[in-house]
Parts: C-alpha cells; sequence; structure tokens
C-alpha cells in the first residue's frame, strides 16, 4: 500500500514510507460507543482515532466562520471562494511566527465562532470524555485553532511541557476543518510513544514557561522581550527522531468529522502543507473534573504562555 503514496514531507524531510517506519492510524469507531474499550484501546495506542465521530454540516459550520475571518485579514484568494481556503499569492502570515500575537489570534477565532464552540464543548463529545474518564469532565477554556499555510507543519513534541501543570490525565482532541490529504498535512503520532516515558522522562518533566533565573536571558523573559528560551520541541527533523525512538509515524487522510484524543505523553507532529490550501485544525482539551488544572487556560482570557505563567527557578 505504501508505494502508491505521495511524498510526504515533515519539517522539510521526506519520511520514508516503507511499512515498518510509517502507516494509518488505527480506527476506534468500532469501540466508539463502549467506554470500557475505549479506555482499553486508548492504553494500548496512546490515541483513539475516530472517523465521522461528528456530523460533517457540523464542521462545515465551523469552518466558515473561520474561512470568513481570513477572507477579512485579507489572507485568501479572492479570487476563489471563501470556504474553499485557498491562500492568496504572497499573503503574509508571519504574525503566525511569533508564539504570542499567534495565540491570541487561535483564541479570538474560537471565541467568536459559536458553531465551533457548540462542537468542541458541549453534546456528543462531552459525553465521549464523561464515558472515557467515567466521571464528570471539564476542558480547558483556550482552543487552540490552527490555520497552517504552505509550509512547514508542526515540531514533533508532547502536550505535557505547555499543559502539565494540572491532571496527568489530560487529554488532547484534534478535530479537522476540511478534508486533509496527505500533501495538506494533518497530523500524526509516533506509534508506540505514549510508554517511552522512562526514556523521555527529562523532556517531559520539563515546562516551557519555567525559566532559570541565573541565566542570560532571564532579564528578557522577565521584561516579555522573548516568551521563552526553550519552546518545548523534541527535535526538529521526523526523520531522525522515528529512526532513534522506534514506531511507525502514523496518519490518516482526514476528513471532517473525524476525531483524534490521545494523551499528554504522546509524541505527535505535523505534516508539512505543499498546497495552496490552508490546513484548519483545533487542538482543545478535556481532563477529569475533579483533578487539578492547568491555570494557564483557564478564564475568559487565560494567561496562556505570557509573563504571569513563568516560573524561576536556580539551574
Ligand atoms: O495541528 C498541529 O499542527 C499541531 C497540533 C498539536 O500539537 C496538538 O493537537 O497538540
Ligand atoms: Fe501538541
Amino acid at each position: 500500500m505504501n508505494a502508491t503514496l505521495p511524498r510526504i514531507l515533515a519539517k522539510g524531510h521526506e519520511l520514508d514510507l516503507s511499512e515498518h517506519t510509517f502507516g494509518e492510524l488505527r480506527r476506534s469507531d468500532d469501540v466508539a460507543a463502549d467506554a470500557a474499550a475505549l479506555r482499553q484501546r486508548f492504553a494500548e495506542d496512546g490515541y483513539l482515532y475516530i472517523p465521522g465521530f461528528f456530523a460533517r454540516a457540523d464542521v462545515v459550520e465551523a469552518r466558515q466562520h473561520i474561512t470568513t475571518v481570513l477572507a477579512q485579514k485579507g489572507l485568501l484568494d479572492p479570487a476563489c471562494p471563501a470556504i474553499e481556503g485557498v491562500k492568496k499569492e504572497g499573503a503574509d502570515l508571519s504574525f503566525l511566527a511569533d508564539p504570542r500575537p499567534t495565540v491570541d489570534f487561535m483564541n479570538s477565532i474560537a471565541r467568536a465562532n459559536p458553531a465551533m464552540q457548540r462542537l468542541l464543548y458541549s453534546g456528543k463529545i462531552i459525553r465521549l470524555f464523561e464515558g472515557f474518564f467515567g466521571e464528570s469532565i471539564r476542558h480547558f477554556d483556550f482552543t487552540w485553532v490552527r490555520t497552517m499555510g504552505k509550509g512547514f507543519g508542526t515540531d514533533p513534541h508532547c502536550d505535557n511541557v505547555y499543559m502539565g501543570r494540572g491532571s496527568s490525565r489530560l487529554c488532547t482532541l484534534w478535530v479537522p476543518y476540511g478534508d486533509i490529504t496527505y500533501d495538506i498535512g494533518g497530523l500524526m503520532l509516533l506509534e508506540g510513544s505514549h510508554r517511552q516515558a522512562e526514556r523521555l522522562k527529562h523532556y517531559l518533566n520539563r515546562d516551557v514557561d519555567t525559566y532559570c533565573e541565573n541565566r542570560p536571558e532571564a532579564k528578557r523573559i522577565e521584561a516579555g522581550e522573548i516568551p521563552w528560551k526553550w519552546g518545548g520541541v523534541l527535535s526538529n527533523n521526523p526523520y531522525t527522531l522515528r529512526a532513534h525512538l522506534g514506531g511507525r509515524w502514523l496518519t490518516a487522510e482526514y476528513r471532517m468529522g473525524d476525531i483524534l484524543i490521545f494523551g499528554m505523553r504522546t509524541v505527535h507532529a505535523s505534516l508539512d502543507n505543499q498546497t495552496h490550501f490552508f490546513r484548519f485544525s483545533t487542538d482543545t482539551r478535556y481532563q477529569p473534573a475533579s483533578e487539578p488544572i492547568d491555570g494557564r487556560w483557564i478564564g475568559e482570557n487565560p494567561i496562556g504562555h505570557g509573563l504571569a505563567a513563568k516560573r524561576s527557578m536556580i539551574c
């Protein structure tokens, strides 16, 4: 099967598509209605991939809002219908390279988008997580909306280093707002990486908002000049990372309605976007209500990775 795939790139590196290094995510739609089976599958795989979980029309409605915002910002090709999400030639996305404005932009798209709020924070998905955790649940108030133009995908990382100050059972929900072929570039997970916590413990114990007060960069962080010295990336080369840790990179050609759930210690990244279409997705977080929650991502205007999130230590 892998012989028929196109060139797949991540961070500019062509992935090895042979069967022992690359594959498709295992589907869990067969067990989606059975909480015990979902828990078992999650423990085995470190993720749950449930195609067709949401009604496609509901996802399209949320997409419509994203494309309207991008069109208003002049980022879409005016010759194509906005809903197609075609990036305007030469559109300046440099504001998305700086983590602070990007973070504000992401959440603002979600807050003004009732269809997205309904999809992510009510109804079916809440019931799924209640069943999965076996108790009432809580979600972060912050929504990460990704608007990825042509270029590199997200570096390999685990989410724990960005949101690890609360429950260790926290889960990420990744939702595509478009049909994402491999060349548009969706999320990929490293198979078996949730079982590598011992090997990755030095990485997993870090927190991007903790800094060394006795190092030269401290003053710049405290003055808000730079957001951090270390941005949480595990490796900037998905090809060599896989060779080092083993397992296959697993992904899919996602369709609107699909969902992917994974834990804080599962290594993931995204494929490069080789097209002129934007790739839209959200990532949101859910946990048992009874457990502590990471205060950076809660409230009307979460502090995120801002100054109020910083913690100093002597290194
Ligand atoms: O969509 C992406 O490129 C990255 C998403 C991600 O890191 C996440 O869902 O935790
Ligand atoms: Fe992530």
